[in-house]
């Protein structure tokens, strides 16, 4: 056997030297112009193939950037040859190889049940989506606000998550450029495109996620990586989806739990998690507040494992309520949430405020991103909704305000007339439940609610909201207050996320009035001359509102762009048809029917059992 082959190499070599020294002397045989004429049609013959090579790089970049869903979207011109083989070339890198950025973790992630090899299905690639730019005065003067954040932020703290605006430097948290990834969407929505450009280029060569230290996992997922897919989606920029791909395989390690309900903090560079050292628990908001970002992350990327895993924390979550309904706190979860066995701690407070908020938001978002599979959710939001209405919702004795309450610990269920800024995102959240089609009742706890949102600025003499407003429901003659402690005032976008969804979805421009007035409160009270908006210490005292050092991703993200939406007067282009807003303002795509394939997700039916 050995010997044949030898043979028949030793036959091929011969053959092939024999045929290269007959090529050889024909060469020699041709005169100078004859050699001329065979090297001309040689050159031309390579420069054909060449051209024929870069046409079919520019027809699959033209492919993959097929539109998604929107058509009433212009496409952005073809941006060249260059830029397709580049986004071709950043492509292969991230999905085929699975190995984008890995680099020093390789060894954990073998040994992890993740799968950062998973062979993606089919990515999908959305087409840039053109916004007009400011269309009448209200919103200019959002976009002045929004650069005028932007230029503090540049100058002085470039590339750091948050701009400290009163000693002109940056500070981090999680050290991932957070104000920046945070932005990006905001900035294409106000049509800032150099602004954007100039940031993009920062993501694309500064970005990385291997620093060895622990970031919130829910922080990371809603800010991060909801800011890189929605950037994505509205941009075309395959860059954003590497990046995002990258970041999504680093915040697996903390699914790695015996009940897959994740672990709070995860290191991104040495692929551990670990819960916060003062309580074993996770937090019910931030568990449950990863689901929209990790579906459209699988949507894109054609890589199943991210909406798994996330989607098996919802249907615990789903598992539990039915079996905790029989509870005081019914449908109600408390804020803590155990990842040894799933159970949820009764003692801990139950509340649609800090670290409970947006276990509540999702329920619905991600019925609305998904539609019948996540129909599980919708009932559970509508249970919980109920329990609200039950147990946490109350008019004062004045002048029949409606707020929501909190309890002591879902066992003993002691009411609290206390309410955070952070349950003004629920008016906004029912209104979405009612264009969703469930109960059109919603509408008018909705509008009820978010009129006491609005008090709250509008009763406190800088026209600005305290963090957390106490209800009176004795005889008194206010119908609230506000102690010292929570006097202050992070520019939170939650009201006017609400005014956006109630004006947007009524047309009614009391709603943008009310926003702007808001507005100018911002801009009296918290604007920074040398560039960016400072928190407050106190919202109560017009002439002491003490500026603090810090503006917060958030407002760039998420309070200037509802108030630009806010003041729109063409409310088609971000709709709630197309849209579904993640728990950070940045907007993705509702996903279609044809979509939800590449995210291999049944129906599951045993979360009805
Ligand atoms: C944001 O980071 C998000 O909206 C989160 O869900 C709640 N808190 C802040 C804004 O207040």
């Amino acid at each position: 056997m050995a010997v044949s082959t030898s043979y028949r190499l030793l036959h091929v070599n011969i053959v092939n030297s024999v045929e290269r020294r007959h090529m050889w002397r024909c060469w020699r045989r041709l005169s100078r112009r004859q050699r001329r004429y065979v090297s001309l049609l040689v050159v031309a013959l390579f420069l054909a193939a060449m051209f024929t090579f870069l046409m079919q790089f520019k027809q699959d970049a033209q492919r993959e950037s097929s539109p998604s869903a929107n058509s009433q979207f212009q496409p952005v011109s073809n941006s060249g040859i260059a830029d397709a083989f580049r986004k071709h070339k950043l492509g292969e890198r991230s999905i085929s190889s699975g190995s984008t950025g890995f680099g020093s973790v390789e060894g954990r992630q073998h040994t992890s049940k993740t799968k950062p090899n998973e062979t993606p299905k089919s990515p999908t690639l959305p087409r840039r989506i053109r916004f007009p730019g400011a269309e009448n005065d209200r919103q200019r003067a959002v976009v002045v606000a929004f650069k005028h954040a932007w230029s503090g932020y540049r100058r002085y703290a470039w590339g750091y998550d948050h701009l400290r605006p009163l000693t002109r430097s940056g500070g981090n948290w999680l050290g991932l450029g957070l104000t920046l990834v945070d932005s990006l969407d905001t900035m294409l929505i106000m049509g800032l495109d150099k602004e954007f450009e100039e940031a993009r280029d920062w993501v694309a060569h500064s970005l990385n996620f291997t620093a060895n230290k622990y970031v919130n996992l829910f922080e990371t997922t809603i800010r991060v990586l909801g800011g890189l897919l929605s950037v994505h989606h509205i941009s075309g920029d395959r860059m954003f989806l590497d990046k995002a791909v990258d970041l999504g395989h680093r915040l697996l390690p903390a699914f790695e739990t015996r009940t897959g309900i994740p672990l709070s903090d995860v290191n991104l560079g040495a692929g551990k998690a670990r819960g916060p050292a003062w309580v074993g628990d996770s937090t019910t908001a931030e568990v449950s507040t990863l689901q929209l970002e990790m579906n459209q992350l699988s949507h894109v990327s054609g890589l199943a494992e991210f909406s798994r895993r996330a989607m098996n924390v919802s249907r615990s979550l789903h598992r539990l309520v039915k079996g905790w309904a029989t509870t005081p706190a019914g449908a109600l979860l408390p804020i803590f949430i155990s990842p040894r066995d799933a159970r949820p701690r009764s003692s801990a407070p139950v509340t649609l405020g800090a670290r409970g908020d947006s276990y509540y938001e999702y329920l619905l978002k991600v019925f609305a991103q998904l539609g019948e599979p996540a129909a599980f959710m919708r009932d559970d939001f509508e249970r919980a909704m109920q329990h609200v209405y039950e147990y946490l919702l109350r008019r004062t004795h004045h002048s029949r305000l409606t707020f929501i309450g909190e309890l002591s610990s879902a066992s003993q269920r002691r009411f609290s007339p206390k309410m955070d800024h952070l349950v003004c995102f629920l008016p906004g959240t029912l209104a979405l439940a009612v264009r969703l089609g469930l109960d059109r009742r919603h509408m008018i706890v909705a509008e009820q609610l978010l009129h006491t949102c609005y008090l709250t600025y509008q009763r406190q003499p800088t026209g600005l909201a305290a963090e957390i407003t106490h209800f009176r429901l004795d005889n008194s003659s206010t119908d609230f207050y506000v102690k010292k402690a929570d006097s202050h005032c992070l520019l939170r976008p939650e009201t006017v996320e609400s005014l956006w969804y109630l004006y947007h979805l009524t047309a009614n421009s009391t709603y943008q009035d009310w926003g702007w007035r808001i507005f100018e409160a911002i801009e009296r009270h918290a604007r920074v001359p040398s560039g960016g908006y400072a928190s407050l210490s106190n919202v109560m005292d017009v002439h002491n509102v003490g500026q603090r050092d810090s503006m917060e991703s958030f407002f760039t993200a998420e309070t200037l762009k509802y108030l630009y939406l806010l003041f729109s007067d063409d409310q088609s282009t971000l709709n709630l048809n197309d849209f579904v807003f993640n728990s950070e303002a940045h907007p993705l795509p509702v996903l279609r029917n044809q979509d939800l394939t590449s995210l291999n997700l049944e129906i599951d039916h045993s979360v009805y059992i």
